[in-house]
């Protein structure tokens, strides 16, 4: 009797100490106080040798079912501590909405992407198309197609990288003129277009000249082009850029692939035109060049002079840029400074 007593107020205890466990590590200590092999049951279990054999029976269930009852407990209680500790990290980790959140700093375009994409928009307005074409390009279509056969004293004026003989990184967006004429159905309309992209000349890097750099090139072909057209365009264009009370005014130039040429100037948007710094006392800016196309270049995309006449131009989004913005070195595009950069932000 005095065993199935002993058992009794074993479980009690037990049964005490398991809800009194308040972490994993007490539980586990609880369990091997009392089922461990050196526990009070386990040494109960080896004392029932000496039991009167009717006894043993009733011993031994009984200390099964301690055995049993005092391990049920300590799972139920070791589910309870880890519903408690999951409960307190939920607590601790939730996450409070209304916290002012961390900024993600935004890139943005390139200065020059952004004065191209602005100048696109504009001819885009006006219905013009955007083309692009290789920067690999061949001899043909960025110096023949253009007036400029092989040994025109004219091809000195841009300095070529050639690839082999009749491959070179092309010097001017001009050469996308002759492709696109190639291919325009002159039935359905009237070929207006723009070619924005990068190109090589072998010019030494310094303040105003880099050997990559950026055209636009503009194409206009249709019945009835003429020069007021070119300049009503343009005129549009500089306001546009620089300012709604800018001119402009034509000077006379040379270009293989128009007829007139002309250079173009903007009065000074600084000065106003009184002379200054900017405009080199002049009050007048060079923007770009441009001119008739010459009837060779139309004829050799198949394109009937009698018909069809056209006007073109070619600026350099590079020096726009440093105009506009008063930037005296175009090597500063080129360096990738995020100080330099971040300057200019985006229209929003
Ligand atoms: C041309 O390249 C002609 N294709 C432009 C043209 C097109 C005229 C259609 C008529 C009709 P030019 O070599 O002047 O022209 O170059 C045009 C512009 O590119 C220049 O006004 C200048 O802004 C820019 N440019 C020329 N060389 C450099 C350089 N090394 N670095 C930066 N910009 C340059």
């Amino acid at each position: 009797m005095e065993m199935k007593e002993q058992l009794t107020s074993l479980k009690e205890e037990a049964m005490k100490q398991i809800k009194d466990s308040h972490d994993l590590k007490a539980l586990n200590q609880v369990r091997i106080d009392y089922l461990g092999k050196k526990g009070p049951i386990t040494e109960i279990s080896k004392g029932m040798k000496k039991l009167p054999s009717e006894e043993k029976p009733v011993v031994g269930a009984m200390v099964n079912d301690v055995r049993t009852a005092i391990t049920e407990e300590m799972d139920k209680q070791k589910e309870e501590l880890e519903r408690q500790a999951l409960q307190e990290q939920l607590m601790s980790e939730t996450i409070d909405v209304t916290l002012p959140g961390t900024a993600v700093a935004k890139g943005q375009g390139h200065v020059l992407t952004q004065i191209m994409e602005e100048i696109e928009d504009l001819f885009l307005g006006m219905g013009y198309q955007i083309v692009e074409g290789p920067e690999v390009e061949e001899d043909s279509y960025n110096f023949e197609r253009m007036n400029l056969p092989k040994d025109h004293p004219a091809r000195d004026m841009q300095d070529t990288f050639y690839i082999t003989d009749d491959i070179l990184l092309r010097t001017q967006t001009s050469p996308v003129q002759a492709r696109t004429m190639d291919t325009h159905d002159f039935s359905k309309g009237p070929l207006k277009m723009i070619s924005p992209g990068k190109v090589y000349r072998r010019d030494n890097d310094d303040a105003t000249h880099s050997h990559q750099f950026h055209q636009i090139e503009g194409l206009v072909v249709a019945e009835n082009i003429t020069m007021a057209d070119l300049k009503g365009t343009l005129e549009v264009f500089a306001k546009e850029l620089f300012g709604a009370d800018r001119e402009i005014r034509l000077r006379p130039s040379y270009f293989p692939f128009t007829e007139p040429s002309v250079e173009v100037d903007v009065s000074c948007f600084k000065c106003g035109g009184k002379g200054c710094s900017v405009c080199k006392h002049t009050g007048w800016i060079e923007i770009l060049g441009a001119g008739m196309v010459h009837p060779n270049v139309l004829e050799m995309s198949g394109i009937d002079t009698d018909k069809y006449s056209g006007f073109a131009f070619g600026l350099g989004p590079d020096r726009v840029a440093m105009l506009k913005y008063g930037i005296e070195d175009i090597r500063r595009f080129y360096q990738n400074d995020i100080r330099f950069l971040n300057q200019f932000k985006v229209k929003e």
